[in-house]
């Protein structure tokens, strides 16, 4: 009787193996975290556009999101928690021929950074901002977020959170970014249209994902495993295009408006700068970078 050894499997390549830095995978994330998804659909998002990653870079701050531009195979840079945002501006500015692309967390983004978050829409800084909520400080053991909804229970809310969250669809619009979406991490092929058309607009444009944590949010609220809640967050997702974002809230396990909310025309804040500065000065202003300015 013969004996045969099966030959071990081959390697097989992973479909976006040349977008991430592979020699990082596997990844830190929990089984069933919604993070994976969403890193997918940026992926897909790249490769859809055809984008060569020589013209991006990626900036995230301190959690379980903040550690995607670690993974991603282009120019990332993993700052310090709450300064993203800022990072993000100088690059940008200094850079005005790249994407400037912001990865980061709920906490990260609209807690400790929030005062820089704000500026930078205000200012309609050249950045696309994708925003993980999943409505706690994950990283750090669950405790409560800017995002958390009322009555949630967190590892600083044990009895149910009472404090109002921020609606992150009217803070982003009310503060003067130009294009504005939600969508769940379920919706994998809106989310990745979502940064298609973020990634396309000049100017600060902002894509929130509700994305579950299956660890310490889902337990906590004893709301099943990753999968339930992603299906959750999916099955009472509403679609509303251009939906009044004074009626975007998130209130605890409910209806989630999602959908394409802003996307208008204003000028970045290189463009504003040249027009500014050319007006006072006329031609002794040499435009600097941008859509026509030089460097
Ligand atoms: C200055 C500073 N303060 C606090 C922390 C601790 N810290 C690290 S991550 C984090 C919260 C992250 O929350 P979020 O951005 O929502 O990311 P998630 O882990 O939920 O994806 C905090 C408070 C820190 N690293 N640095
Ligand atoms: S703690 Fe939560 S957000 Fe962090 S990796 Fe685990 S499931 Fe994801
Ligand atoms: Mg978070």
């Amino acid at each position: 009787m013969s004996t045969k050894v099966k030959a071990p499997p081959k390697h097989q390549e992973h479909p976006m193996e040349n977008l991430l830095r592979m020699d990082r995978i596997p990844h830190i994330w929990c089984p069933t975290c919604g993070l994976g998804t969403t890193v997918t659909a940026l992926a897909a998002a790249f490769e859809q556009l055809n984008f060569d990653l020589k013209n991006a870079a990626i900036v995230s701050g301190i959690g379980c999101t903040g550690r995607v531009a670690g993974y991603m195979k282009m120019d990332s840079f993993h700052t310090t928690h709450g300064r993203a945002m800022p990072f993000a501006a100088g690059f940008s500015i200094a850079r005005p021929d790249m994407k400037t692309i912001v990865f980061s967390g709920d906490g990260d983004l609209i807690s400790i950074g929030g005062n820089h978050f704000i500026h930078s829409a205000r200012r309609n800084l050249n950045i696309t901002v994708i925003c993980v909520n999943n409505f706690i400080y994950a990283m750090t053991g669950g405790q409560t977020a800017p995002t958390t909804p009322i009555s949630a229970n967190t590892a600083t809310s044990p009895h149910g959170s009472y404090e109002h969250p921020f609606n992150l669809p009217l803070l982003a619009a009310s503060s003067g970014a130009v294009y504005v979406a939600r969508w769940t991490a379920l919706h994998i092929r809106r989310v990745t249209t979502a940064i298609k058309e973020a990634l396309m607009k000049p100017g600060f444009s902002f894509v929130e994902i509700i994305a579950p944590c299956s660890t310490l949010y889902a337990r906590r609220n004893r709301l099943g495993d990753g999968l339930s809640l992603m299906k959750f967050y999916h099955d009472n997702s509403v679609i509303k295009h251009g939906a009044d974002l004074h009626d975007v809230d998130i209130d605890f396990q409910s209806k989630i408006v999602v959908g394409k909310f802003v996307d208008i025309e204003k000028p970045t804040y290189i463009d504003s700068m040249n027009a500014g500065l050319s007006k006072k000065f006329g031609d002794k202003y040499k435009p600097y970078g941008g859509a026509n300015g030089n460097d």
